[in-house]
């Protein structure tokens, strides 16, 4: 049972909102000192840093770069007099790895996982109609306790060092935006959502929870603002007649409007925007709205220059409009939940989201994206710690869902990415995952986890557990690269060939695949790393995709190249993406839209 509600902050005539996006006090505790000289009262120095944002990439010190351990964040925040009356919350959109929150000195909460938002009550630690001190403290070290996986080791020098288990860079910091805000004590907690269509008609059948016993009540209006639907009560159903459905690159918002009321008027009122659709999976079709659709998009990355991770919404506007150019209609959210703007801008644009939670590096390795294709085997869920990771990982799904269900673009939860799945210890494990989805999610949307190369049949012992079979494969590139590459081929199909062999009668997908390509390298004859072999290594893929009839989807892997640790098998990060880091295209981009814009939506049904 979550202890805060989960839903987006918004202003409305009974809920107040502030934004506390903006320089923030900051202060690396190498140290560990902040602890102990109380440093939730205030922190030392006067550096400021910008929120939201990674910390990282600002400074010029490798030091810096590469901090693991506790860091601070402190400014003050003004509390009206007039929110007397009401909660009143910090709410964080996300603080990476994990944070505890301290008002005026006085430490109010903590919180594990660093890409989900959650909540401090400050309701009694604050002094209304003045400033008070807000302070955070963030730490970025990895476990295996809990999501994403790896290890912080200590090295000879002293200095702590992140070592991930996947293969990304472990930004980290405030990297979404802070609020401040005031909610009724009766306030709407949360909602649910599910959608029959019929004809040209629609039924919401609909679930909210408040926190006190007042009655409520719902109202649907339309693009224009018009009401046209309405209903009384906490469950119910809400008749849509002409229902506009919310479609694939067409999407349709309704604006939901929850009440609760009492002989005085509203108590509280809460809005957001919905889309009337239905997912299904038939056979080895996706459904949406009972038509089958063709997954063409990408795994994504939230990352850019100079904020990181931090959420940017220019970075944003422009991957849509790149991908909208290049003739996409989905993503995956590799290998976290994404920013919840970045699902608002999905549901108006009408893309599919494959939305992630963070279990990534659940194979026990600091190359694993190389060392699966070598068939290495790691039997990740067999330690003596893996309840506790479990707990981590089935309470950020809880919040995952608790947060997103209501997005028309959200059409499944991809649980893990590249797990170890050779060993039986495994399979409990996924079962508790995946029955935990199915059991929190009203709509029961399809469940899936992106296999990593060795989980293939004969081996993959959590196949099955999967609604959409999601594929990460990266034959010719990990897997016979460069002139090998017609051996590369054979050896997919091999596979693919084995896989339609256990007739699984499931859509699957690709949500990975993709080669390394240097944005100013070319090279003919091609090599790998020039843009011509990226051109050759998607022709091969294309054809091998376009040879199976199961196959719904390809998410190439990247959208944009990405920084990851160092190493010598990333050129100053990964550099599979179609786009540079920049934004820019690289030559596969006009192959990938030329080949997208003219697949139906309905391809191969
Ligand atoms: C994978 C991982 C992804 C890596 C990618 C790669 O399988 O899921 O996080 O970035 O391979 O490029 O190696």
């Amino acid at each position: 049972m979550l202890e805060h509600s989960m839903l987006y902050p918004v202003a409305t005539v009974s809920r107040r909102l502030s934004s506390m996006d903006g320089m923030w006090k900051f202060c690396l505790d190498g140290q560990g000192a902040g602890e102990k000289e109380n440093w939730g009262g205030g922190i030392p120095g006067k550096d400021l840093i910008p929120v939201p944002a990674s910390f990282q990439d600002f400074y010029t010190e490798k030091d810096v770069r590469e901090f693991a351990g506790d860091f601070w964040y402190e400014k003050d925040a003004f509390v009206p007099g007039e929110w007397k009356d009401k909660r009143v919350f910090l709410r964080f959109g996300a603080a990476t790895h994990r944070a505890a929150v301290y008002v005026n000195g006085k430490k109010i909460t903590e919180h594990e996982g660093g890409f989900l938002p959650f909540l401090a009550d400050i309701t009694d630690a604050v002094s209304y109609d003045s400033y008070n001190k807000i302070v955070v403290k963030v730490n970025n070290e990895l476990t295996v306790t809990n999501i994403p996986c790896g290890e912080t080791c200590v090295l000879p020098n002293g200095k702590k060092m992140n070592k991930p288990y996947f293969d990304f860079f472990n930004y980290a910091g405030l990297q979404r935006s802070v609020h401040l805000l005031a909610i009724p004590k009766e306030h709407v907690f949360d909602f649910d959502l599910d959608y029959e269509i019929s004809g040209k008609n629609a039924k919401i059948r609909y679930s909210v929870k408040t926190t006190g016993e007042h009655p409520v009540s719902v109202s649907l209006l339309d693009e224009k603002g018009v009401e046209v639907a309405s209903s009384e009560g906490k469950d119910g159903v809400i008749d849509v007649a002409d229902a506009r459905l919310w479609q694939v690159r067409n999407a349709y918002l309704y604006h939901l409007i929850i009440r609760i009321t009492d002989d005085d008027g509203i108590v509280d009122e809460y809005g957001q925007k919905i889309g009337i659709r239905t997912i299904q999976i038939k056979g080895t079709s996706i459904l949406v709205n009972g038509e089958p659709v063709y997954l063409k998009g990408f795994g994504k990355h939230e990352d850019c220059d100079v904020v990181g991770r931090g959420f940017h919404i220019g970075m944003m506007k422009r991957d849509f409009e790149l991908m909208k150019w290049i003739g996409a209609n989905s993503f995956r959210t590799a290998h976290y939940p994404y920013s919840e703007e970045i699902y608002q801008m999905a549901d108006e644009e009408g893309f599919l989201v494959i939305d992630e939670v963070a279990a990534v590096g659940m194979f026990e390795s600091l190359m694993n994206f190389m060392e699966a294709s070598t068939g290495k085997k790691t039997a990740f869920f067999e330690k003596e710690t893996t309840p506790l990771l479990l707990k981590a990982h089935k309470k950020a799904i809880e919040e995952l869902i608790a947060r997103d269900k209501n997005h028309p673009c959200v059409i499944a939860w991809s649980l893990l990415n590249e797990p170890e799945t050779t060993n039986e210890a495994a399979v409990p494990y996924f079962k508790e995952v995946f029955d935990w989805a199915h059991e929190l999610d009203v709509q029961k949307r399809p469940r899936t986890f992106a296999l990593i190369m060795n989980s293939v049949p004969g081996e993959c012992k959590c196949y099955a557990f999967s609604d959409i079979i999601a594929l990460n494969r990266y034959y010719g590139w990990y897997v016979k690269g460069g002139y090998e590459i017609s051996e590369a081929e054979m050896m997919f199909r091999k596979e693919m060939d084995a896989w339609k062999e256990l007739r699984l009668n499931k859509p699957f997908i690709f949500t990975e695949y993709g080669a390394d390509t240097l944005g100013l390298e070319h090279k003919l004859p091609s090599v790998m790393w020039s843009q011509e072999y990226q051109e050759e290594y998607l022709d091969m893929t294309n054809e091998v995709f376009d040879s199976y009839d199961f196959i719904k989807g390809e998410q190439i892997w990247n959208f944009a190249d990405f920084q990851t640790t160092e190493g010598i098998l990333r050129v100053n990060g990964n550099k599979k993406g179609i786009f540079t880091r920049q934004r820019q295209p690289k030559d596969a981009a006009y192959l990938l839209r030329k080949r997208w814009k003219k697949l139906p939506l309905d391809y191969k049904s």
